[in-house]
């Protein structure tokens, strides 16, 4: 029996979409067909390497060819690509050219240590791993690590599979039936019809509602569905926000499902043009914007307050700007609309998870609605859940105006998490996922996060996963016990910083310093620890869990 009333949910206010059912390739190749084979799709800001809509389809084709014949070990269906890069051209050629072999791409982030990018190799099952040459010794000495056999490829460079070769490419990405990889791992048997819904595209990373970062599955269909519904909503309620000539802005990361999905396969499928950076750096930042008169901009709040309060940019560098789009951690009324006017352009919000490919709503009320997430995308379903010991599910839907978890339903949510059946079987209920974000709702449809109830801590719109810290401490010999959550930062609303509380094992010494540089020196810069509290415990539940909210309250009372 179902646990949710059909009732108590709220659906799209803009209708429904129907996705083809295509690969994620198919699709995106015919889309990028459409528009002018001249028009440059990415522009590279910083080395001005371009690459025009109608050199997509011959590169992925001839990538693909590369690819398929590496020395070593051949890619195929069955093979996962580890993408170890910064924004760049090839991007999304050595992405489409492993999805049209059958492949599976998984995506980390360049400035990983050796072992956090050990441990997503070996936990993906990357046969092949392409990097850039700068991050070549750390993807080696990552391979070493996990102990895996992985084949390393290194991009941009003449013997890179995405460069241009005399013998060109044909451009065609049919799969054969047969040529993909299901859910889970396997490969779909030849005789079955190609299923979008099935067959697995993507591994990004996330930790989800709680523990480690793991590999989010999304399939064809998922991609496929995430795209049609954002661009249909925004041509649907907003259609003065496409324009035949936006440029676009790809600074932030495609590694992750924002920077993946939302900016650069959007702008592919749009025809618009993205100005790629490889990494923020005010002064080449500001510069993008102004040499390419980028008018719509995807951004996180973080870069958003440095647009708006910074002395360094002056308003002639962003007077391109018409549109800025907000996302993946939380923009507040007051700094939305103080936002707006300071920049002189609209504000945005959009709002999902990597689990949700990710879009689940945008902000579409023109001007933007200050502080609202927005309304359900195409097809998506949502309900707020409160804990309800008396109830049988353990849960009851919010009254309305009430607070809930917010739990949301659609083409777009993933199948799970890559080999976790526990762990996706605590996130998914019913078809629905449980997002770990709390929201209230409007009799418009406008949905506001209000809080966040997962462990999840969020530095300049990554993920931190606490687990992932308190692991680590407690591998120092010196200490008992760890607790880490996010401390809000004050200079930017919204945006954290990780917070250790440390028990000292009897008779250590240790000082802050101590701490945070023993965690400096073995995870990536943004999960850095910025303050640290001695206690002499950890509170935690009677099962054994931590209780964060108790450790967020200490910080709260200073
Ligand atoms: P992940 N307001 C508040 N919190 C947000 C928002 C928002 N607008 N967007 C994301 N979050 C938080 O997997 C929230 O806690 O994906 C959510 O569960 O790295 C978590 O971030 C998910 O983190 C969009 C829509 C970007 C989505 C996204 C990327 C979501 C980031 C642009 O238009």
């Amino acid at each position: 029996t179902p646990l949710l009333r059909a009732l108590a949910t709220h659906t799209s206010p803009h209708g429904t979409i129907t996705p083809p059912n295509q690969s994620f390739t198919e699709y995106v190749a015919a889309k990028v067909q459409q528009h002018d084979p001249n028009k440059p799709m990415l522009v590279d800001a910083l080395s001005g390497q371009t690459l025009t809509f109608g050199q997509f389809a011959p590169r992925v084709a001839r990538a693909a060819e590369r690819l398929k014949t590496a020395a070593s070990k051949p890619f195929g269906a069955g093979s996962t690509l580890l993408i170890h890069s910064p924004n760049c051209v090839d991007f999304p050629v050595a992405f489409h050219a492993a999805l049209a072999l059958g492949g599976v791409v998984s995506t980390s982030n360049p400035l990983y240590t050796p072992r956090e990018l050990a441990h997503q190799i070996s936990d993906c099952g990357a046969s092949h791993i392409l990097t850039v040459g700068v991050f070549h010794d750390t993807v080696k000495e990552a391979v070493e690590l996990s102990g895996s056999d992985a084949t390393i490829g290194v991009l941009g460079t003449d013997s890179s599979i995405c460069q241009d070769g005399a013998d060109g490419g044909a451009g065609t990405f049919s799969l054969a039936d047969g040529d993909r990889t299901a859910i889970g791992g396997g490969v779909v048997s030849t005789s079955e019809p190609f299923d979008a819904s099935s067959c697995l595209a993507a591994l990004p990373y996330s930790s989800g509602t709680t523990g480690l970062p793991k590999g989010v599955m999304l399939t064809h269909g998922n991609l496929v569905a995430n795209l049609e519904q954002t661009y249909e909503l925004v041509k649907r309620a907003r259609p003065d926000l496409l324009g035949d000539n936006d440029v676009l802005l790809g600074l932030l990361p495609m590694f992750h499902i924002y920077g993946m999905v939302t900016i650069l396969h959007y702008s592919m499928i749009h025809g618009s043009t993205l100005v790629t950076l490889p990494n923020f750096e005010p002064e080449t930042f500001l510069k993008a914007i102004a040499q390419h008169r980028v008018n719509v901009a995807h951004l996180v709040p973080p870069l958003i307050l440095f647009l708006a309060k910074h002395p360094a940019v002056k308003p002639e560098m962003i007077s391109s700007l018409e549109c800025i789009m907000s996302g993946a951690a939380p923009l507040d009324a007051h700094t939305q609309q103080e936002a707006a006017t300071r920049i002189g352009c609209e504000v945005v919000q959009g709002y999902g998870m990597t689990e949700t490919s990710p879009v689940l709503t945008i902000d579409c009320v023109k001007g933007g609605k200050p502080g609202a997430a927005g309304q359900l995308v195409p097809s998506t379903e949502a309900c707020l859940k409160v804990a309800d010991p008396a109830s049988p599910s353990g849960f009851r839907d919010a009254a309305p105006g009430e607070e809930g978890e917010l739990w949301c339903k659609g083409p777009q949510v993933m199948p799970g998490y890559l080999n976790r059946p526990d762990a996706t079987a605590e996130t998914l209920v019913d078809g629905f996922v449980r997002t770990g974000d709390i929201a209230t709702v409007d009799n418009e449809g406008n949905f506001f996060i209000v809080d966040r109830v997962k462990e999840l801590i969020k530095v300049k719109g990554l993920q931190v996963a606490p687990a992932e810290l308190e692991g680590l401490l407690l591998t120092h010999p010196a200490v008992a016990d760890a607790g880490v959550v996010g401390e809000p930062d004050q200079r930017t609303p919204g945006d954290e910083r990780p917070h250790a509380f440390v028990v000292l094992k009897p008779e250590t010494q240790l000082s802050a310093v101590d701490v945070t540089n023993f965690v400096a020196g073995r995870v990536a810069a943004y999960k850095h620890i910025q303050n640290v509290t001695f206690v002499p415990e950890i509170p935690k539940s009677a099962s054994g869990k931590i209780l964060r909210r108790v450790l967020r309250d200490r910080l709260k009372e200073g």
